[in-house]
């Protein structure tokens, strides 16, 4: 893959989105467990109504998830994963105007939310499973390529690198080179901070996030809410938002492409200030 490929927009099924500027991608968690917002949104009239209100924030994108990837989080079946996501994804993709994303592992939920209505997926095993790649190409669908190691059930023990910021972007060179071959539509990579990460190697590849954007494709990064934040600031997870803002700033500032939040009103005003010092 080249490292200096043109990215001036996300092509997301019918939607295109320039990427002049920083892109928010608003977080709908219809789960029990989430780490941060479990619980919420469990009722499909809530979870449209969050996403409503997510874009009239300035939300670009929403992406709804129905398992919990929190380190130790029980796995989900595709049954019980499906019948969290499908209804809320069929509501939003009819009633709002902005993409949706699925964010799955499953290749069977992800076949059936891309055909209900999302056009993006958003793999946090990046694509590890072929089936995945099928899945989101057969769509036509853009897809994010995530890196962690193992799982939510096993990531905290596999934190341990030569070299972090190396082996994070090999992983991810060659899932997009595989997800590009297969004729994926726009493939955007995301470090995964917080998967299989220490609070040192989430705040070392925030402040190299030029190894990433060096691959020419657009890139997103996630640090809404996490651990690392807490183990800074000492605040519970309901009580990042400030830290949060700053990570996005840094996010921002280091050439992110799109941000992924929970915080959707306040984050926007910092991707605002913050791009536009970016760009000026
Ligand atoms: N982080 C989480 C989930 N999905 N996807 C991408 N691409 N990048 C991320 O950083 C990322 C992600 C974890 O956050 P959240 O969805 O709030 O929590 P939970 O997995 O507990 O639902």
């Amino acid at each position: 893959m080249t490292t200096d490929a043109k990215h001036e927009a996300l092509r997301l099924g019918p939607h295109r989105l320039p990427l002049d500027r920083t892109l928010v991608m608003g977080i709908l968690n219809v789960t029990p467990d989430s780490f941060s917002d479990g619980g919420q949104h469990l009722d499909a009239a809530v979870a449209v109504a969050r996403a409503r209100t997510m874009v009239g924030e300035g939300a670009d994108i929403v992406d709804v998830g129905g398992e919990s990837t929190r380190p130790g989080a029980p796995p989900v079946s595709a049954e019980e994963e499906l019948r969290r996501t499908l209804p809320v994804i069929e509501a939003v993709a009819a009633e709002l105007r902005v993409p949706v994303s699925i964010d799955t592992t499953k290749p069977e939920v992800a076949r059936r939310c891309l055909a209900a209505g999302a056009v993006m997926l958003n793999d946090i095993q990046g694509l590890r499973d072929p089936a995945m790649i099928g899945a989101a190409a057969d769509a036509g669908a853009a897809v994010v390529i995530m890196h962690m190691k193992g799982t939510p059930q096993t990531m905290v023990s596999e934190a341990a690198y030569d070299d972090l910021l190396a082996e994070v972007r090999e992983f991810l060179e060659q899932q997009a080179a595989a997800a590009l071959e297969a004729g994926a539509q726009s493939v955007i990579v995301d470090p995964g901070l917080g998967f299989a990460k220490t609070a040192e190697h989430n705040l070392t590849i925030l402040n190299h996030l030029d190894v990433f954007t060096s691959l020419g494709l657009p890139l997103l990064v996630g640090p809404s809410r996490k651990s690392f934040i807490g183990h800074l600031t000492g605040r519970p997870a309901k009580d990042r938002v400030a830290g949060t803002v700053a990570a996005v700033t840094a996010s921002v500032l280091g050439g992110a492409d799109v941000v992924r939040v929970h915080d959707v009103g306040v984050c926007k005003q910092a991707v605002l200030v913050a791009d536009a010092i970016r760009r000026a």
